[in-house]
């Protein structure tokens, strides 16, 4: 890239965890200049984060509820945004920066409801402008890996999927004791009527249509709260049916106790099985149906989609930063694409986007709807 693009940041100010995640993302590869942000809705706060992040104070936008400033920012000459602000505010804030030509990278979910994610991948489409969404998991050579072994026909008809994302730092009431990360995603008003289906059951749902390509069309679900006094889910569980009479299951949970991030995933197809692990990501198990297991590495394979996304040596591990990079390296590779009227390389296209988050807020309201018949089986 012969020029870094100028990000503005809104949300993700100071004490915010996926916030940090993304400016480290965004700064990995040197495809990107921070140069503003509306980092806080607490305009104290905003200041402090940019005085912190050395940002130009004449240029911070302040308060990230001000989003007339996103005019601003396409006069300050801004390519792209990210968007770290709880689930409640993507929508707004993604509308004005889209409105003013502006492309967006936005953490998930993309929405609080069906409609609203519909109406952002319209404007969009409309404005010719992309709108990428921080599926973090997707990032991972050797999940890419996995997208390919199973595309190129290497496990046969796919027939079993199992996806589960056990997490346990929701299995006392931590809201109550000032966690901010806690606060948020567990008041609706903020994160939406989806709890931990929104925060983690999304990225479980995407992990494994991205894997497999398939989206199941129907599914019964148990969307439940453990925690008393909770206002939002914090463990869910659903049944899962595909066109191709495949079965599935998945569970996301943030009340397992014990479990950091254990986001694991199963295929089992007609000839052969694999399992990815989100805790051990540099390697992927390979078992031909009859035959033995194989530990598969990037130095053992031959992937274009997990050369691309990766950055070191085999042998030298790559984690959750490097992942969550490449997405920002991907949505780099495709601006300025555009920007050059040139074709974006095909492997930054497997960047999960607006149209994937789409498919997000399908899901969930799809497990509400079943919730509230009682766990029925719904369409998708
Ligand atoms: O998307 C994020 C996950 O990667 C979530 O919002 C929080 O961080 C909880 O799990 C991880």
């Amino acid at each position: 890239m012969n020029r870094r693009l100028r990000m503005g940041m809104v949300g993700g100010g100071q004490g915010a965890f996926i916030g940090a995640v993304h400016r480290l993302a965004a700064r990995l590869d040197d495809c990107y200049e921070l140069v503003a942000g509306a980092l806080s809705s607490d305009p104290t706060r905003a200041a402090a984060s940019a005085a912190e992040l050395r940002l130009d104070p004449t240029r911070s936008y302040g308060d990230y509820r001000d989003m007339a400033r996103a005019e601003a920012a396409r006069a300050d000459g801004i390519d792209v945004v990210a968007i770290v602000t709880p689930n409640h505010l993507h929508a707004p804030v993604a509308t004005a920066f889209l409105e003013a030509g502006i492309h967006v990278i936005c953490d998930k979910p993309l929405a609080v409801s069906l409609a609203e994610g519909q109406a952002l991948a319209a404007l969009a489409r409309r404005k010719q402008r992309l709108f990428a969404l921080t599926h973090t998991y997707s990032g991972y050579p050797m999940v890419r890996h996995a997208r390919e072994l199973i595309a190129r026909g290497e496990l046969g008809d796919i027939r079993y999927v199992h996806v589960e994302y056990l997490q346990d730092w929701l299995a006392s009431p931590v809201e109550q004791s000032g966690n901010k990360q806690a606060g948020w995603r567990t008041d609706p008003a903020l994160a939406g009527p989806a709890g931990c289906l929104g925060d983690i059951g999304t990225h479980a749902w995407q992990l494994a249509a991205f894997v497999t390509g398939l989206t199941p069309s129907e599914l019964a679900a148990d969307v439940h709260t453990f925690v008393p006094g909770r206002r939002v889910d914090d463990h869910v569980q659903a049944m899962l049916r595909y066109a191709n009479g495949a079965r599935g299951l998945l569970v996301a949970s943030q009340i397992a106790s014990g479990e950091e991030n254990a986001l694991n995933l199963r295929v089992h197809g007609t000839r052969a099985g694999l399992r990815f692990s989100q805790e051990s990501p540099n390697e992927l198990w390979f078992t031909p149906q009859g035959g033995e297991t194989t530990r598969l590495t990037r130095g053992r394979i031959d992937s274009p989609a997990a050369a691309h996304a990766t950055r070191i040596p085999p042998g030298h591990p790559e984690g959750y930063l490097e992942a969550f990079a490449q997405l920002y390296r991907d949505a780099a590779l495709q601006i300025v694409a555009q920007q050059t009227n040139t074709p974006a390389p095909p492997e930054s296209l497997m960047l999960t986007t607006v149209d994937d988050g789409v498919a997000g807020l399908r899901f969930i309201e799809a497990m509400l709807e079943s919730q509230a018949r009682q766990g029925a089986w719904v369409g998708v």
